[in-house]
């Protein structure tokens, strides 16, 4: 492998640095001949597997994993009147096999309402059959109209999770509803993550919803990117699916449904939270390597210190570690340039003095240099390691809580959402979002709520006076 040259522009040239990043860490390769589609170079492709192991590892726990088919008879997606008044300026559609025009149109899915409510209407027949959880992680196609980004605004998300349950009341939908913010909070909390839930206005809500609340996070630059959201579907889809079951009093009634969404948004947040003018910075958690071990050769006793990297590559293997050793023959410093740009969060050398003192030197990303004992190193690197993931955790957090202002006034909003995120009394009028809107440059995303249920009034309306509840704003990607 050839030594790398060149810097990353720093991270408060974000827009910049993200654009680099992606090819430098090895995680995207942007340049296939489609517009917002996207290559995942192998590195890139394993922080994924391990970002969605863990959304697994939580959805596996009271859902079923199961796969539909990509393809959409047109006569299906254009079942339900509001669903497809939201998505048909973004739909593919498949015309033609081989040379001959198919007899029904194939939409690829943009989601899969469509694709997996037919099946749940023959599936389900009796209350005995609910709730009904089910989740697929697969591709999606989604005609994009505004500026296509990597891992953040795509035309194929290549890594849509969406679950989608039925329920028998519209109260356990609720509840549902109100659980997969929960599971997305524990999500975002293993990736360092921090988030803010809101019920997203009427007027944006997802398209056949009685509800949507969203999660979105604080991106370097102050924007906010929706990064999960959840859906109460009420019975719009239950009613034109002919999703019905027999209730405990042998009566026909239409199902409740949700489906709650995430996509590799989540690892564009991931490393635009984290990282640093050296590249990304990855949790432990979700790094495909977690600790590089780079022998440091000096003089004589090169066999020596490589066979002493490599018992010391076993041993925490064996603690169950992801370890490499990095014994390529190039300067360490380019080593360390290496490892660092593509998030390795504990880099060990282990030299000649290292070895005469029985120990190795320990390099957090964040750059906190220890020197641990070799004997019982397992238990030193795990301490290490969840004190840099508590730091990353932390900083994140708190950068977070600096991007939110709270205001009363119009002209405070503008610097507020430089920063970040204001949080304004609306009055829940759309007359007044608008107005806020226009005179403030930002995006009203809702109101502050993690169940969907309308919270405590709250001072007055900044456009109109009247009782407010305590909203977002932010400028949304
Ligand atoms: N069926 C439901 C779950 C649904 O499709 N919801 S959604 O439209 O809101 O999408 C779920 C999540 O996917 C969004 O919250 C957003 O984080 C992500 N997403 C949506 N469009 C995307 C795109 N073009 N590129 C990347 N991620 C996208
Ligand atoms: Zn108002």
């Amino acid at each position: 492998m050839e030594e790398e040259t060149g810097t990353l522009p720093p991270k408060s040239a974000f827009s910049e640095w993200y654009n680099e990043l992606l090819w430098r860490a090895e995680i995207m390769d942007v340049r296939y001949p489609v517009k917002g589609l996207y290559v995942w170079y192998p590195h890139g492709f394993a922080i994924r597997r391990e970002v969605y192991r863990i959304l697994r590892e939580i959805m596996d726990r009271e859902h079923r994993e199961a796969l539909f088919p990509l393809l959409i008879p047109a006569s299906e997606f254009m079942k339900e009147a509001e669903h497809i008044k939201g998505f048909e300026d973004e739909v593919y559609w498949v015309t033609r096999g081989g040379k001959a025009e198919l007899d029904i149109p194939l939409a690829l899915r943009p989601t899969s309402e469509t694709a997996i409510y037919p099946m749940y209407a023959l599936w389900i027949r009796s209350h005995a059959d609910l709730p009904l959880r089910i989740y697929q992680v697969v591709n999606s196609f989604r005609y994009e109209t505004k500026h296509t980004r990597p891992l953040i605004r795509l035309r194929e998300i290549t890594s849509f999770k969406e679950a989608h349950t039925v329920h028998a009341t519209w109260e356990e939908a609720e509840e549902q509803v109100r659980k997969a913010i929960t599971f997305y909070r524990e999500f975002y909390e293993r990736l360092c993550v921090p988030v803010i839930v809101s019920r997203r206005p009427d007027w944006d809500k997802f398209p056949g919803a009685d509800y949507t609340l969203a999660v979105d996070t604080i991106m370097p630059d102050g924007k906010t990117l929706q990064i999960g959201t959840a859906h109460h579907l009420g019975t719009h889809f239950s009613r034109t699916f002919q999703i019905l079951f027999e209730d405990k009093n042998g009566e026909q009634k239409h199902a409740q449904q949700t489906c709650y969404g995430i996509s590799e948004r989540s690892i564009a947040a991931l490393i635009s939270l984290h990282g640093d003018d050296r590249g990304i910075i990855l949790p432990p958690d979700v790094a495909p390597i977690q600790v590089i071990i780079v022998p440091v050769i000096v003089g004589k006793r090169k066999d020596e210190i490589l066979a002493q990297a490599a018992s010391l590559a076993t041993e925490l293997r064996g603690g169950a570690y992801r370890v490499q050793m990095d014994n390529r023959d190039l300067r360490p410093g380019a080593k360390y340039y290496y490892w660092e740009m593509r998030g390795v969060p504990l880099r060990l050398e282990i030299g000649p003095r290292d070895i005469d003192a029985g120990v190795v030197t320990a390099i957090t990303r964040d750059g906190e240099r220890s020197v641990l004992p070799r004997i019982n190193l397992g238990e030193k690197v795990r301490d290490t390691l969840s004190g840099f993931e508590v730091r990353l955790r932390e900083k994140a957090r708190h950068r977070m809580e600096d991007g939110i202002t709270k205001v009363t006034s119009l002209s405070e909003i503008p610097p507020a959402l430089e920063k970040g995120i204001a949080i304004i009394p609306w009055c829940g009028e759309r007359a007044c979002a608008d107005k806020l809107a226009q005179q403030s440059g930002g995006d009203v995303l809702g109101i502050i709520t993690d169940t969907g249920k309308s919270v405590r009034k709250e001072g007055s309306c900044i456009i109109c006076g009247e009782p407010a509840i305590p909203t977002l704003m932010g400028r949304a990607y």
